[in-house]
C-alpha cells in the first residue's frame, strides 16, 4: 500500500524535487544541473505541455459535445452538411500559428547547445562494446570506465550506474565533451546537463556543459549497441576547482597515457620474446 502512494508521488512529483538519477516509476526529467537543461525543462513544462493539455482537453469537448448534441435518438433526419470553408481556413491557420509560436523558444535553446563556448576543459569520451573509455586530451590522461556489478556495490552506490573510474569536472566551467566510439554507435548521454550526442565510429561529436551545482550525476549509453548496451553507464562527479586540481594531480599519476603506452609496449616486448 506504502509503496503504490510512494509511486503516485513520484508520478506527480515536479521535477525539481527529483535527483540526479533515475528514481522508480519518474515520469519528469532529472534535476537539472545546467542552463541547457533548465532551458529544457522550462521547454517542456511551460510551453509543450500546456498546449498539449490545451489541444487535447479541447478535442476531447468537441467529441463529447458531437456525441450528446448530435446523437441518433435527437437527429432523426441526417444532416448533409459536407463542407465550412471558414472552418477548414481555421483548423490549417491554428496549427501553424502553434508550431511557429514552438519554434521560436525551440531553435533558441537548439543553437544555445550547438555553440560551444571556449572550453575550460576537454574530454573526451570513447564508446567501446561495453565501456566508455576517457580521455583528457590537455592532461594526458586515459582511463577505462567500467560498470560495478552488482555484488561489488557499496552503500548509496546505485545499482547500473556506478563505475569504476568516474569522470571529474570542475563546477562553473565550460566543459567539451568529444565524443566518439571505437566499434559500433553509442551515445554519450547525461540527463542532468541537457546533454546527449551518438557516438560514432570514425568521427567526432563535440557538446558541452556547464555544471551549475556540485554532486554526482549519471547517464547512460543512449544508443542500442549491443548485449551489454544497458550495462555501460557514466558516472560524473562535479567538484569545486581545488577537489578538480586534486584529482588532476592524482590522475596525471595513475591514468598517465605514456605511461600506459609504455606498458603495453612492454607487454608487447614479453609477448614477441616468447
Ligand atoms: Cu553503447
Amino acid at each position: 500500500m506504502f509503496k503504490n502512494f510512494f509511486y503516485i508521488f513520484f508520478l506527480i512529483t515536479p521535477t525539481k524535487l527529483l535527483g540526479n538519477e533515475p528514481k522508480d516509476w519518474q515520469l519528469g526529467f532529472q534535476k537539472s544541473a545546467s542552463k541547457s537543461m533548465s532551458d529544457i525543462v522550462w521547454f517542456h513544462d511551460y510551453m509543450l505541455l500546456p498546449i498539449i493539455t490545451a489541444i487535447t482537453a479541447f478535442v476531447l469537448f468537441l467529441l463529447l459535445y458531437v456525441c450528446v448534441r448530435y446523437r441518433a435518438s435527437r437527429n432523426r433526419i441526417a444532416s448533409t452538411t459536407s463542407h465550412n470553408t471558414m472552418i477548414e481556413v481555421i483548423w490549417t491557420l491554428v496549427p501553424c500559428l502553434i508550431l511557429i509560436v514552438m519554434a521560436v523558444p525551440s531553435f533558441k535553446v537548439l543553437y544555445s547547445q550547438d555553440e560551444i563556448p571556449k572550453a575550460d576543459v576537454t574530454i573526451k569520451a570513447i564508446g567501446y562494446q561495453w565501456y566508455w573509455g576517457y580521455e583528457y586530451p590537455d592532461e594526458n590522461i586515459i582511463f577505462d570506465s567500467y560498470m560495478i556489478a552488482d555484488k561489488d556495490l557499496k552503500e548509496n552506490q546505485p545499482r547500473l550506474l556506478t563505475v569504476d573510474n568516474e569522470v571529474y569536472v570542475p563546477v562553473n566551467k565550460v566543459v567539451k565533451v568529444m565524443i566518439t566510439a571505437n566499434d559500433v554507435l553509442h551515445a554519450w548521454a547525461l540527463p542532468s546537463f541537457g546533454v546527449k550526442r551518438d557516438a560514432v565510429p570514425g568521427r567526432i561529436n563535440e557538446t558541452w556543459f556547464k555544471a551549475e551545482r556540485t554532486g554526482t550525476f549519471y547517464g547512460q549509453c543512449s544508443e542500442l549497441c549491443g548485449i551489454k548496451h544497458a550495462f555501460m553507464p557514466i558516472t560524473v562527479n562535479v567538484v569545486t576547482e581545488d577537489e578538480y586540481n586534486k584529482w588532476l594531480e592524482e590522475a596525471k599519476v595513475k591514468f598517465a597515457k605514456d605511461e600506459i603506452k609504455n606498458n603495453i609496449k612492454i607487454v608487447k616486448r614479453i609477448k614477441d620474446i616468447r
